[in-house]
């Protein structure tokens, strides 16, 4: 090939590139790669977010966009809880965590499952007999070692984590007294982490829980991980929900229960990250409620106001920074959702409201905080 003949190529190299780019460009596409959580932070640690079933069968082809491009990893909101998965005895419905699984699968996501005990959304029948009484230790130990079993080796090598136990300590450091811990004690915590190491000795191992900020809790939990620890068993991080509020917890005390369950030898995941925008609900508060009292704690029912909407990003950002800085220990920040629209928050703790708690606003744009971060460069 003479020089004229290659000068010929590489322009109609130059001109076919120019063209694939302005047909990208007309595409509405990008040529570069994309500055997302995803491409930006991705080195440090997961960046997960909560999918519901409508969003994995692709009922909302948007929310699957802006999972495929922000995200590194996927928890089924609902689907795998055992009032869903295995709603009656023998009975199993594994369609939706089948999808998402596969879903997670296609476009390279990394599944956390979520979650083999919890005393909440239980199938009724799991802790009775057929007379509705208590079943004995050795019926609900084996029923949790079939559940747990079947789950973690259907998913083997395919779920990375699960979320053993959710939600067993108090706020003030007690065992909650759930069904499991009734009849079977604490015992009923190490037996789950056992039979899931049992089912897959390859998958990660977490224990779950809410507000692990207050110091009652963080002590019970550190002492809950060292015990399953110094009996032997698998576990590999401390889920931290962070499901947090305007003027709660302090972000001093929430990195103090980082590093104390870091300093326990296992790592920490930020599982269920949301903020609600709206009052907190006090405790003691009637929510059983009067129509003054809804529309009082549902002040924005358009939109947030300016200032609320600044201190918002600024505290979310300040937690996104707290991650970040303990990103040698942090191995997964997960959303509890896409869209502000899909929060469970609109209804909790008090329903119908118009919460703005997660990193994507209703019309599936990033919030002014997560733009911020990804279009910084370190
Ligand atoms: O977001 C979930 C919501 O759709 C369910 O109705 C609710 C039922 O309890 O569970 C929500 O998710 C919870 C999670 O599984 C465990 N931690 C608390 C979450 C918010 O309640």
């Amino acid at each position: 090939m003479d020089n004229h003949i290659i000068l010929k190529v590489s322009r109609g190299m130059a001109a076919f590139m120019t063209c694939i780019t302005l047909a990208a460009c007309a595409a509405g596409t990008v040529t570069t790669p994309e500055r997302t959580l995803k491409t930006v932070y991705g080195d440090k640690f997961l960046i997960g977010t909560a999918m519901n079933a409508r969003q994995v069968a692709g009922e909302d082809s948007a929310a699957v966009e802006v999972v495929k491009r922000h995200f590194s990893a996927v928890v089924p909101e609902n689907c795998m809880k055992c009032e869903n998965i295995h709603p009656e005895e023998g009975r199993y419905d594994f369609r939706d965590a089948d999808a998402l699984v596969d879903f997670a699968e296609a476009g390279g996501l990394t599944v956390t499952g979520h979650c083999l005990i919890w005393h909440s959304q239980l199938a009724p029948w799991f802790t009775v007999d057929d007379k509705g009484q208590p079943v004995s230790a050795e019926v609900l130990k084996e029923r949790m070692k079939e559940h747990i079993t079947t789950l973690v080796s259907r998913y083997k090598g395919r779920v990375k984590g699960w979320d053993v136990v959710n939600e067993a300590i108090m706020d003030d450091g007690s065992y909650r007294k759930s069904p499991f811990y009734e009849i079977l004690g604490e015992e009923y915590i190490p037996l789950a982490f056992q039979y899931a190491h049992e089912a897959d000795p390859d998958a990660e191992l977490y224990y779950n829980d809410y507000s692990m900020s207050i110091p009652a809790k963080r002590d019970a939990v550190v002492k809950l991980v060292q015990s399953l620890k110094e009996q032997g068993l698998r576990v590999d991080a401390v889920g931290m929900q962070a499901h947090i509020g305007m003027d709660y917890p302090g972000i001093d005390d929430f990195e103090q229960s980082m590093l104390a369950f870091a300093a326990t030898g296992v790592n920490v995941m930020i599982t269920e990250w949301d903020m609600s925008a709206l009052p907190t609900v006090s405790r003691t508060a009637d929510v059983s409620d009067t129509v003054a009292f809804r529309e009082a704690m549902n002040p924005y029912p358009d939109a947030l106001p300016d200032s609320v909407s600044e201190a918002w990003n600024a505290r979310m950002r300040s937690f996104f920074e707290l991650f970040l800085k303990h990103a040698d220990f942090v191995t997964r920040v997960t959303a509890w959702g896409v869209t502000d629209g899909d929060s469970w928050k609109n209804d909790f703790p008090v329903p119908g409201r118009t919460d703005y708690p997660l990193l994507f606003d209703r019309d599936y744009q990033p919030k002014p905080f997560v733009q911020a971060l990804c279009n910084e460069t370190e």
